[in-house]
Protein backbone atom coordinates (compact mmCIF):
# COMPACT_ATOMS: atom_id res chain seq x y z
CA UNK A 1 0.00 0.00 0.00
CA UNK A 2 3.11 2.22 0.06
CA UNK A 3 3.44 2.55 -3.40
CA UNK A 4 0.17 3.22 -4.08
CA UNK A 5 -1.00 7.00 -4.92
CA UNK A 6 -3.17 8.71 -1.98
CA UNK A 7 -5.71 9.48 -4.88
CA UNK A 8 -5.91 5.53 -5.59
CA UNK A 9 -6.20 4.50 -1.82
CA UNK A 10 -8.93 7.27 -1.27
CA UNK A 11 -11.08 5.30 -3.34
CA UNK A 12 -10.58 1.63 -1.46
CA UNK A 13 -9.63 2.64 1.99
CA UNK A 14 -11.45 0.71 4.06
CA UNK A 15 -13.17 3.42 6.54
CA UNK A 16 -14.72 6.22 6.03
CA UNK A 17 -12.35 8.46 7.58
CA UNK A 18 -9.07 6.93 5.96
CA UNK A 19 -11.14 8.15 2.87
CA UNK A 20 -11.59 11.63 3.39
CA UNK A 21 -8.65 12.31 5.08
CA UNK A 22 -6.73 10.66 1.96
CA UNK A 23 -9.10 12.79 -0.67
CA UNK A 24 -8.06 15.79 1.07
CA UNK A 25 -4.09 14.69 0.99
CA UNK A 26 -4.37 14.52 -2.77
CA UNK A 27 -6.60 17.44 -3.39
CA UNK A 28 -4.53 19.67 -1.68
CA UNK A 29 -1.33 18.23 -1.64
CA UNK A 30 -0.51 17.67 1.58
CA UNK A 31 0.77 14.66 3.98
CA UNK A 32 1.31 17.45 6.98
CA UNK A 33 -0.05 17.47 9.99
CA UNK A 34 0.56 20.46 12.65
CA UNK A 35 0.52 19.75 15.92
CA UNK A 36 -1.04 22.49 18.03
CA UNK A 37 0.10 21.93 21.16
CA UNK A 38 -0.10 26.10 22.34
CA UNK A 39 -1.92 26.48 25.67
CA UNK A 40 -3.67 29.90 24.48
CA UNK A 41 -6.90 28.38 22.86
CA UNK A 42 -7.26 32.21 20.67
CA UNK A 43 -3.53 31.38 19.56
CA UNK A 44 -4.12 27.82 18.52
CA UNK A 45 -7.11 28.99 16.43
CA UNK A 46 -5.39 32.41 14.54
CA UNK A 47 -2.17 29.56 13.82
CA UNK A 48 -4.48 27.20 12.77
CA UNK A 49 -6.53 29.76 10.30
CA UNK A 50 -3.15 30.62 8.93
CA UNK A 51 -1.87 27.20 8.22
CA UNK A 52 -4.95 25.81 7.57
CA UNK A 53 -4.76 25.87 3.63
CA UNK A 54 -1.47 23.63 3.96
CA UNK A 55 -2.11 21.30 6.46
CA UNK A 56 -4.92 17.57 5.98
CA UNK A 57 -5.27 17.43 9.97
CA UNK A 58 -4.71 19.36 12.92
CA UNK A 59 -3.46 17.61 15.61
CA UNK A 60 -5.25 18.68 19.67
CA UNK A 61 -3.94 18.02 23.16
CA UNK A 62 -7.16 19.65 24.39
CA UNK A 63 -6.30 19.24 28.26
CA UNK A 64 -3.19 21.57 27.80
CA UNK A 65 -5.27 24.24 27.10
CA UNK A 66 -6.26 27.02 29.69
CA UNK A 67 -9.97 27.17 29.23
CA UNK A 68 -10.90 30.03 31.92
CA UNK A 69 -14.77 28.68 31.77
CA UNK A 70 -16.88 25.52 30.68
CA UNK A 71 -18.50 27.07 28.08
CA UNK A 72 -15.08 28.36 26.37
CA UNK A 73 -14.02 24.91 25.83
CA UNK A 74 -17.04 24.65 23.23
CA UNK A 75 -16.48 27.73 21.98
CA UNK A 76 -12.84 26.57 20.77
CA UNK A 77 -14.15 23.01 19.67
CA UNK A 78 -17.05 25.12 17.54
CA UNK A 79 -14.39 27.43 16.16
CA UNK A 80 -11.81 25.08 15.23
CA UNK A 81 -14.58 23.01 13.42
CA UNK A 82 -15.47 25.90 11.88
CA UNK A 83 -11.92 25.87 10.49
CA UNK A 84 -11.73 22.75 9.58
CA UNK A 85 -14.84 23.23 7.23
CA UNK A 86 -13.47 26.87 5.92
CA UNK A 87 -9.87 24.60 5.06
CA UNK A 88 -10.72 21.58 4.52
CA UNK A 89 -8.65 19.37 7.19
CA UNK A 90 -9.87 16.82 9.68
CA UNK A 91 -9.04 16.71 13.58
CA UNK A 92 -6.91 14.84 15.48
CA UNK A 93 -7.44 15.01 19.48
CA UNK A 94 -4.15 13.20 20.65
CA UNK A 95 -6.10 11.70 23.42
CA UNK A 96 -3.59 8.27 23.31
CA UNK A 97 -6.71 6.61 25.78
CA UNK A 98 -5.05 3.71 27.86
CA UNK A 99 -7.62 2.41 29.66
CA UNK A 100 -10.49 -0.31 29.94
CA UNK A 101 -12.97 -0.24 27.12
CA UNK A 102 -15.94 0.91 30.10
CA UNK A 103 -13.76 3.61 31.64
CA UNK A 104 -12.17 4.72 27.86
CA UNK A 105 -16.03 4.96 26.38
CA UNK A 106 -16.50 7.44 29.03
CA UNK A 107 -14.01 9.24 28.76
CA UNK A 108 -14.43 9.88 24.71
CA UNK A 109 -17.89 10.39 24.87
CA UNK A 110 -18.15 13.03 27.97
CA UNK A 111 -16.54 14.76 30.60
CA UNK A 112 -15.80 18.28 29.88
CA UNK A 113 -13.80 17.72 26.35
CA UNK A 114 -16.73 15.61 25.16
CA UNK A 115 -13.81 14.60 22.46
CA UNK A 116 -16.37 12.21 20.22
CA UNK A 117 -18.29 14.60 19.33
CA UNK A 118 -15.42 17.35 17.63
CA UNK A 119 -12.45 15.56 16.85
CA UNK A 120 -12.85 13.19 13.76
CA UNK A 121 -10.09 10.87 14.90
CA UNK A 122 -8.05 9.94 17.88
CA UNK A 123 -6.04 7.72 19.26
CA UNK A 124 -5.02 4.46 21.67
CA UNK A 125 -2.33 2.74 23.27
CA UNK A 126 -2.58 -1.05 22.97
CA UNK A 127 -1.91 -2.10 26.18
CA UNK A 128 -5.22 -2.69 27.49
CA UNK A 129 -5.85 -5.23 25.04
CA UNK A 130 -8.87 -4.67 22.20
CA UNK A 131 -11.74 -3.90 24.68
CA UNK A 132 -10.08 -0.35 23.91
CA UNK A 133 -10.67 -0.12 20.72
CA UNK A 134 -14.73 -1.59 21.26
CA UNK A 135 -15.28 0.96 23.79
CA UNK A 136 -14.18 3.96 21.92
CA UNK A 137 -15.92 2.13 18.66
CA UNK A 138 -19.12 1.96 20.69
CA UNK A 139 -19.20 5.80 21.13
CA UNK A 140 -17.97 6.43 17.93
CA UNK A 141 -21.14 4.87 16.41
CA UNK A 142 -23.17 6.65 18.57
CA UNK A 143 -21.87 10.45 17.25
CA UNK A 144 -24.01 10.03 13.64
CA UNK A 145 -20.62 11.50 11.88
CA UNK A 146 -17.64 8.94 10.92
CA UNK A 147 -14.75 8.67 13.48
CA UNK A 148 -11.57 6.92 13.04
CA UNK A 149 -8.96 5.46 15.69
CA UNK A 150 -5.25 5.06 15.19
CA UNK A 151 -3.42 2.72 17.46
CA UNK A 152 -0.39 3.48 18.93
CA UNK A 153 2.66 0.65 17.78
CA UNK A 154 5.80 2.70 18.38
CA UNK A 155 6.81 6.42 20.00
CA UNK A 156 9.15 8.38 18.57
CA UNK A 157 11.05 8.86 22.61
CA UNK A 158 14.08 7.10 23.63
CA UNK A 159 13.66 4.37 25.22
CA UNK A 160 9.64 3.76 24.20
CA UNK A 161 8.41 -0.02 24.61
CA UNK A 162 6.95 0.25 21.14
CA UNK A 163 8.10 -0.95 17.58
CA UNK A 164 9.21 -4.71 17.09
CA UNK A 165 6.66 -7.41 18.06
CA UNK A 166 5.01 -4.51 20.35
CA UNK A 167 4.08 -3.18 16.92
CA UNK A 168 3.35 -6.11 15.28
CA UNK A 169 0.59 -7.48 18.07
CA UNK A 170 -0.63 -3.60 17.48
CA UNK A 171 -1.50 -4.71 13.98
CA UNK A 172 -2.62 -7.71 14.83
CA UNK A 173 -5.01 -6.39 17.21
CA UNK A 174 -6.10 -3.35 14.88
CA UNK A 175 -7.38 -6.46 12.70
CA UNK A 176 -10.36 -7.25 14.69
CA UNK A 177 -11.84 -3.75 13.43
CA UNK A 178 -11.21 -2.72 10.27
CA UNK A 179 -13.92 -0.35 10.11
CA UNK A 180 -13.17 1.79 12.47
CA UNK A 181 -9.21 1.47 12.86
CA UNK A 182 -7.68 3.73 10.57
CA UNK A 183 -3.90 3.11 10.82
CA UNK A 184 -0.99 3.51 13.54
CA UNK A 185 1.23 5.92 14.93
CA UNK A 186 4.86 4.60 13.93
CA UNK A 187 7.96 5.83 13.11
CA UNK A 188 7.40 4.01 9.43
CA UNK A 189 5.02 1.71 7.52
CA UNK A 190 3.83 -1.79 9.43
CA UNK A 191 5.88 -4.48 8.48
CA UNK A 192 3.34 -7.57 7.13
CA UNK A 193 0.31 -5.63 6.07
CA UNK A 194 -1.74 -7.95 4.37
CA UNK A 195 -3.32 -8.24 1.01
CA UNK A 196 -5.96 -5.73 0.73
CA UNK A 197 -4.71 -3.92 3.88
CA UNK A 198 -4.75 -0.42 3.49
CA UNK A 199 -2.66 1.09 7.37
CA UNK A 200 -2.61 5.11 7.16
CA UNK A 201 0.79 5.84 9.20
CA UNK A 202 1.24 8.59 10.64
CA UNK A 203 4.82 9.95 12.39
CA UNK A 204 5.33 12.57 15.25
CA UNK A 205 8.84 13.10 16.15
CA UNK A 206 9.93 15.16 12.53
CA UNK A 207 11.75 18.47 11.93
CA UNK A 208 14.34 19.51 9.41
CA UNK A 209 17.59 19.01 10.80
CA UNK A 210 16.57 16.06 13.12
CA UNK A 211 18.50 16.15 16.79
CA UNK A 212 15.90 15.76 19.90
CA UNK A 213 14.51 17.72 23.01
CA UNK A 214 16.08 17.90 26.17
CA UNK A 215 13.28 15.51 27.63
CA UNK A 216 13.62 12.43 25.60
CA UNK A 217 12.09 13.56 22.54
CA UNK A 218 14.04 12.36 19.21
CA UNK A 219 13.54 14.09 15.91
CA UNK A 220 13.35 12.30 12.22
CA UNK A 221 13.09 14.17 8.85
CA UNK A 222 10.44 14.05 6.37
CA UNK A 223 12.53 12.09 3.73
CA UNK A 224 13.16 9.49 6.46
CA UNK A 225 9.49 8.76 7.74
CA UNK A 226 8.01 9.11 4.68
CA UNK A 227 10.51 8.31 2.06
CA UNK A 228 13.05 5.61 3.23
CA UNK A 229 11.14 4.09 6.15
CA UNK A 230 7.01 4.50 4.48
CA UNK A 231 4.67 6.93 6.57
CA UNK A 232 1.79 8.86 5.25
CA UNK A 233 1.58 11.75 7.23
CA UNK A 234 4.00 13.56 9.10
CA UNK A 235 3.13 15.28 12.38
CA UNK A 236 5.11 18.73 13.44
CA UNK A 237 4.55 20.46 16.27
CA UNK A 238 7.64 22.69 17.29
CA UNK A 239 9.46 22.68 14.15
CA UNK A 240 6.41 24.92 13.31
CA UNK A 241 4.45 26.49 15.87
CA UNK A 242 7.61 28.08 17.37
CA UNK A 243 8.80 29.50 14.16
CA UNK A 244 9.01 33.23 14.19
CA UNK A 245 7.18 32.79 10.40
CA UNK A 246 5.25 29.69 10.71
CA UNK A 247 3.69 29.71 7.72
CA UNK A 248 7.15 29.89 5.44
CA UNK A 249 8.51 26.94 7.67
CA UNK A 250 4.95 25.15 7.32
CA UNK A 251 5.73 25.11 4.01
CA UNK A 252 9.34 23.87 3.90
CA UNK A 253 7.74 20.66 5.94
CA UNK A 254 4.69 20.53 2.95
CA UNK A 255 7.27 20.73 0.37
CA UNK A 256 9.63 17.95 2.19
CA UNK A 257 7.15 15.37 3.32
CA UNK A 258 4.96 15.84 -0.44
CA UNK A 259 8.27 15.70 -2.30
CA UNK A 260 9.36 12.55 -0.30
CA UNK A 261 5.78 10.87 -1.17
CA UNK A 262 6.07 11.56 -4.66
CA UNK A 263 9.43 10.24 -5.20
CA UNK A 264 8.38 7.15 -3.12
CA UNK A 265 5.36 6.30 -5.48
CA UNK A 266 7.43 7.06 -9.19
CA UNK A 267 9.58 4.18 -7.89
CA UNK A 268 6.46 1.94 -7.29
N1 LIG B 1 3.84 12.58 20.04
C1 LIG B 1 5.21 12.40 19.93
N2 LIG B 1 5.70 11.13 19.82
C2 LIG B 1 4.89 10.06 19.82
C3 LIG B 1 3.53 10.27 19.94
N3 LIG B 1 3.04 11.50 20.04
O1 LIG B 1 6.00 13.38 19.92
O2 LIG B 1 5.38 8.93 19.68
C4 LIG B 1 3.20 13.91 20.09
C5 LIG B 1 3.56 14.79 21.24
C6 LIG B 1 3.50 16.18 20.65
C7 LIG B 1 3.85 15.97 19.18
O3 LIG B 1 2.63 14.64 22.29
O4 LIG B 1 2.17 16.66 20.69
O5 LIG B 1 3.54 14.62 18.90
C8 LIG B 1 5.30 16.23 18.83
O6 LIG B 1 5.62 17.58 19.02
P1 LIG B 1 7.03 18.21 18.60
O7 LIG B 1 7.09 18.16 17.09
O8 LIG B 1 6.95 19.61 19.12
O9 LIG B 1 8.12 17.43 19.25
Amino acid sequence: YTMRTYEARAETHPTEIGRRLLTIMASKKTNLCISADLTDPSQILALVDKLGPQICLVKTHIDIITFTTPSSITDFTTALSALATKHNFLIFEDRKFADIGSTVAHQYRGGVYRIASWSHITNAHTVPGPGIIAGLHSVAKEVGEPRGLLMLGEMSSEGNLGGGEYLQKTVEMARGDREFVVGFIAQGKVDGAKEGEDWIVMSPGVKLGGGGDALGQRYNTPQSVVGDKGSDVVIVGRGVIMSEDPVTDAEKYRVAAWGAYEKRVAAA
